[in-house]
């Protein structure tokens, strides 16, 4: 860390002031993407606030909506649907969100309030540990407009098609033990601690790397046999190295942050004979890609077993993908015994 940039990031700055400083890496920023990762950490403070407060008001427990995946919406999702999406679409500089609580993507209609990124998000990820006081999150993902260039035309479905390798940044917030942030633009991770008694995001973790040969097992052990015969193996040579030890919470997002900073790995299998997860149950656009971009950034790696998740064309806003995501060695040999699998049947 001998550059100035790298000098003045030090633990401690808030959120505003490292945006700033790492934006003078390109000369040519017009201010955008500082205000929508401003606008993410705002609607994510007042997430965090409801999160904190919520047994005490009447937003626990289900609503009578269903979400595409025809699961029953918590009242908390659609107040942290909201929240993001009324924050990013005025001063955002977004022109097109991809959201899991969405059926369909939301496009900017006003063009005066059109930007040049394009956003997909889970705005609350590990629903059914809403009602136990268990960590839950937001997972974002941002990239630029490809559908036509400049603001002036609307965004389609297109722009949200984009596979990650194409981010322009990813993160995610959890609402846990404090709230944190981490994202990337694409080299370092970096991780803030929101402290509230000043209500702003202090930077915690200045360059996150994920430890090798160390940390946790992170999967629903309960599907065990529905998984495909090279994860079955996978997870019996993991346990029997005696390196790791089992760590599940049930939200994605604060098991990839545990194993991010401890090492280790989080899966989310295909089960090929049960209904509505062939793919796994995970979402390609704004679960997966963007945890594997993080992690990609901080030295492990993500796959669906096969290739990359970074590496895969969406097809649909909802598209499934299983996901291995954790350090190099445990997601390679994941990919590995998949090969020799594919080879010998
Ligand atoms: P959600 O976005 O509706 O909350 O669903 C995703 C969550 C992930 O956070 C978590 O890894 C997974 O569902 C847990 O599923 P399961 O209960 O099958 O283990
Ligand atoms: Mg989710």
């Amino acid at each position: 860390m001998n550059d100035p940039v790298s000098r003045e990031i030090k633990k401690g700055i808030d959120l505003r002031r490292h945006i700033a400083i790492t934006q003078r890496d390109y000369p040519q920023a017009t201010g955008e993407f500082s205000q929508l990762l401003g606008q993410i950490a705002l609607a994510g403070k007042i997430v965090s606030r409801e999160v904190n407060r919520a047994g005490l008001g009447d937003i626990l427990g289900k609503s009578k909506e269903e979400n595409i995946h025809g699961e029953r919406q918590a009242r908390l999702d659609l107040y942290a649907n909201a929240v993001f999406t009324r924050a990013l679409i005025h001063n955002g500089g977004i022109c097109i969100i991809g959201s899991e609580e969405e059926s369909d993507p939301i496009a900017v209609r006003q063009p005066e309030l059109r930007g040049k990124y394009v956003i997909t998000i889970d705005p609350l990820d590990g629903s059914s540990n809403i009602d136990y006081n268990a960590s839950i999150g937001t997972i974002f993902g941002i990239y630029r407009k490809i559908s036509s260039p400049g603001t002036e035309k609307s965004a389609n479905l297109a722009d949200l098609l984009q596979p990650g390798r194409d981010l322009v940044a990813a993160g995610y917030i959890i609402y846990g033990a404090s709230t944190v942030m981490v994202y990337t633009t694409g080299q370092h991770v970096y991780g803030f601690t929101l402290d509230n008694s000043i209500g702003e995001f202090l930077l915690s973790y200045p360059n996150i790397k994920i430890p090798e040969n160390e940390g946790y097992l992170s999967f629903n052990e309960s599907y065990f046999s529905n998984w495909d015969k090279p994860v079955q193996q996978a997870v019996k040579e993991f346990r029997e190295s005696g390196l790791y030890s089992s760590r599940y919470i049930g939200t994605m997002v604060a098991d990839f942050h545990r194993n991010l900073l401890a090492g280790g790995i989080f899966m989310y299998p295909a089960e090929r004979d049960v209904p509505g997860k062939r793919q796994g149950k995970l979402r390609l656009l704004y679960e997966a890609a963007p945890v594997s971009f993080i992690i990609e950034n901080a030295g492990g790696a993500g796959s669906d077993g096969f290739e990359r998740i970074v590496n895969k064309q969406p097809e649909n806003l909802h598209d499934k993908t299983p996901l291995f995501a954790g350090s190099k060695k445990l997601v390679g040999r994941v990919e590995e015994l998949y090969r020799d699998w594919s080879e010998d049947s």
